[in-house]
């Protein structure tokens, strides 16, 4: 991507910084000799991060007060993945993912204000106030959802690959999902297409530890995802997904890999989301000290706050500025989501099929 500075005003003007250290391929490194993250990178991926935080705290805290109805799976915690990753892209890449959707969207630079109306069902949402949480889209920011179907986007992130290659594109689909869907038949239907035909595409599974309620050991006879391409010679890796260096480096070899025609690989995201399953779930499946423990070890932001002070990149002061300007951008679009008009009745006919004669 092009190199932008860090602290753009407005969400839909952002751009990642410049991705600086190509990394050798294969290579995991040790922690003490993580990857580095320049100046920019570093504040870019506080900022971004921090948005996705403040913007889902604050969507929480509407669908509690009855502002927000339907579905609404919160990504608090997971940040450092989509941030990551999107760093590594460039211009034209697709994004597509489940219904855990809010952080991919916000990183792909579409306007909070349309996020947050979407949830709130207002016409002025991105999907008219008709799609909620887990349905939005954005043909200009290539994001093509928001999918409810477990696994789903897995099929369709292959096909914008395919699509791309069909083309003569130099873009690549990034396809996002999670561990329960790793278990879904049509992700090996995909994965075998995408290598006999080499398809630029970078499979992300987000492995939260969790599908629902249900572990990953409880429901997986083959608990290593990164190795699920195998048998179809996709080349995959594990990732810290809860550092943002790590993420990073991982999807840059990936991206690289996808892009010089090499086909598809696979990333698996070791990554943690604080909150339930949905707004509605207790979370009873698992300790509050599970949740406690990756909260005040690996918080995804607080890693990047700290190399940020450690390194002097920023001081206190300027990184509380950001949280306000970031706190300003969330209440706007709180404020705009509140407030804006619902669709009107009549958009009850528009945008669907109707099949005829049934
Ligand atoms: C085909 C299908 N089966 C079941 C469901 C119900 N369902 C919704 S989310 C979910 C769990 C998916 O977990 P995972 O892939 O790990 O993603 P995460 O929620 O952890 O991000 C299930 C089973 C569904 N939406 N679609
Ligand atoms: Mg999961």
């Amino acid at each position: 991507m092009a190199k932008k500075a860090a602290a753009r005003k407005t969400a839909a003007t952002r751009k990642a910084p410049a991705r600086k250290t190509a990394a050798a391929a294969g290579r995991r490194p040790s922690r003490s000799n993580a990857p580095a993250l320049d100046k920019e990178q570093e504040l870019y991926a506080y900022r971004e991060m921090l948005l996705i935080r403040r913007f889902e705290e604050k969507a929480g805290q509407m669908y509690g007060m009855g502002l927000i109805g339907g579905f609404c799976h919160l990504y608090i915690g997971q940040e450092a993945v989509v941030t990551g990753v999107h760093m590594a892209s460039k211009e034209g890449d697709a994004s597509i993912t489940g219904y855990r959707d809010h952080g991919h969207m916000l990183v792909a630079g579409i306007d909070p204000n349309g996020v947050m109306a979407e949830l709130t069902g207002r016409a002025s949402g991105l999907s008219k106030g008709k799609g909620g949480s887990m349905h939005m889209f954005s043909k200009e920011k290539n994001f093509y959802g928001g999918n409810g179907i477990v696994g789903a986007q897995v099929s369709l992130g292959t096909g914008l690959a395919f699509a791309y290659k069909y083309r003569g594109e130099d873009n690549v689909s990034l396809t996002y999902f999670g561990d329960g869907a790793s278990n879904q038949g049509q992700v090996y239907e995909s994965f075998n297409m995408a290598k006999l035909w080499d398809l630029p595409v970078v499979y992300i599974i987000e492995n939260n530890k969790y599908a629902m309620g249900t572990s990953l050991e409880r429901a997986s006879a083959m608990t290593d995802l990164s190795q699920r391409g195998a048998s179809f010679e996709i080349p995959g890796e594990k990732v810290d997904g809860m550092d943002v260096r790590y993420v990073h480096e991982a999807a840059q070899r990936a991206i690289a890999h996808a892009r010089s025609g090499k086909g598809p690989y696979i990333l698996e995201m070791l990554t943690y989301r604080y909150r339930g399953h949905s707004m509605s779930d207790p979370a009873k499946y698992r300790s509050r000290d599970e949740v406690q423990t990756m909260r005040s070890e690996h918080d995804p932001i607080e890693q990047v706050k700290q190399r940020i002070l450690s390194e002097k990149h920023a001081s206190e002061d300027e990184l509380k500025s950001i949280e306000k300007e970031v706190r300003a951008v969330v209440t706007e679009a709180a404020d705009f989501a509140t407030n804006a008009p619902e669709p009107d009745v009549s958009e009850l006919w528009t945008d669907v099929t109707i099949l005829a004669g049934s």
